[in-house]
């Protein structure tokens, strides 16, 4: 029995090294009313991209004309290395690029399974699409309490990314359980009490965007939690406590997303340290690639600072010239 196109392109994916495949059908973001409460919530806080796309993110056939179809991979980044000053996902190298390259590649393979050119997309995080959605819809997973989309045989430590298609697919069925049930483990947790209720992360509170997108000078409520959690860049508290994760978080297996040699398994007090004294030729050299550089020389140094207790830790004078 010859297969089906759709499962031609799955084989295809995890050829290329994806650990997940759906497909989805094009159409309005079921999620977007909450994407739109979220916003007028204050919740983006200084992430003003995330309002400009908003009208986009409505309908996952605004972003590029005349698409039909989504092919949704995840790639696993070894939740099971132990945690760290630096969240596991930005440890190695930026995801953006390599899983960019993968769908194009995959986008090629496609063309020569169907005999013809076909208009595709590749979108990791850069569009102005809700991936966990369009994940949810492609059967990748659930809407967990923490917001992170999981999926009941790799949990949650992985990216997503679709490749956008004009080509009508057959799509998976939408991923219908919720598999949280009444636990809780991920709101308990969180250091700096973020969510809203389950689902709802008020993002301004958030230790991952405090670290990682916040450009100015962190509020001193919050450097408490980050100093005792020891998080340099990034927080994955509300992924290690999830019983998903815990039972089926896997080493890393993508050589790519291995931690490079500026971060190893340094405590976090030695990484501030070099962190605070590292000059911007070695900086740029040692993170070259790095998705740590979104937070810039001077984001790292004033996170830093407030890790190793500094007083003044938000100050200018931590800013490189
Ligand atoms: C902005 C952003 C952030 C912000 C805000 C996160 C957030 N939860 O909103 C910050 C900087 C805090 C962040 C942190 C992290 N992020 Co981020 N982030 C994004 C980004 C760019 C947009 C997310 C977004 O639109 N947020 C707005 C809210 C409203 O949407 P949402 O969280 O996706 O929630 C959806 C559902 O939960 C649902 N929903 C909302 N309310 C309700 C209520 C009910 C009852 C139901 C059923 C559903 C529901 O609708 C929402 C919209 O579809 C996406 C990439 C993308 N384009 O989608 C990556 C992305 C979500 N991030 C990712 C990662 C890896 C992380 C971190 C783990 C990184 C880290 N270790 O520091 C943390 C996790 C923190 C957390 N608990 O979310 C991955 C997630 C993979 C996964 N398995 O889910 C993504 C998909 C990037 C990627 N391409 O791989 N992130
Ligand atoms: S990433 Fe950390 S700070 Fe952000 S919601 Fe999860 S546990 Fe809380
Ligand atoms: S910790 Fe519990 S409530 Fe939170 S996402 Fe995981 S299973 Fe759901």
């Amino acid at each position: 029995m010859t297969a089906s196109l759709e499962e031609r392109i799955k084989a295809h994916a995890y050829a290329l090294g994806f650990d997940l495949v759906g497909i989805a059908r094009l159409g309005p973001a079921e999620t977007s009313p909450a994407f739109e409460r979220w916003i007028d919530a204050g919740y983006a806080g200084e992430m003003a991209y995330l309002a400009r796309g908003a009208e986009k993110r409505r309908d996952t056939r605004l972003p590029f004309d005349g698409v039909q179809s989504a092919v949704v991979v995840a790639l696993d980044y070894g939740g099971k290395a132990p945690g760290g000053p630096v969240a596991r996902y930005a440890r190695g190298d930026d995801y953006h690029e390599l899983i960019a390259d993968r769908l194009n590649a995959l986008h090629r393979l496609i063309e020569d399974a169907v005999g013809r050119a076909v208009r595709g997309k590749p979108y990791v995080d850069t569009g102005p699409i809700l991936e966990r959605d369009l994940a949810r819809q492609a059967g990748l997973g659930w809407f967990g309490k923490n917001t992170n989309l999981i999926n009941p045989k790799l949990g949650s430590y992985f990216f997503l990314g679709e490749l956008l298609l004009d080509l009508k697919l057959a799509p998976d069925a939408p991923f219908a359980t919720d598999h949280c049930g009444s636990c809780r483990a991920c709101l308990d947790a969180c250091p700096t009490q973020a969510f809203v209720e389950p689902r709802v992360l008020d993002a301004t509170k958030c230790i991952s965007y405090l670290t990682i997108e916040l450009k100015g000078e962190i509020p001193p409520a919050f450097h408490a939690a980050i100093a005792e959690g020891e998080h340099l860049y990034g927080c994955d508290v509300c992924g290690e406590v999830c019983p998903w994760n815990l039972k089926f978080s896997r080493e890393v297996q993508e050589p790519a997303f291995e931690a490079r040699a500026v971060i190893g398994e340094k405590d976090a007090r030695t990484l501030a340290a070099e962190i605070l004294s590292i000059s911007v030729e070695d900086f740029r050299a040692a993170f070259k690639g790095s998705p740590m550089k979104r937070a810039k020389l001077n984001g790292l140094r004033r996170n830093a600072a407030i890790v190793l207790g500094a007083a003044g830790a938000g100050d200018p004078s931590h800013r490189t010239p």
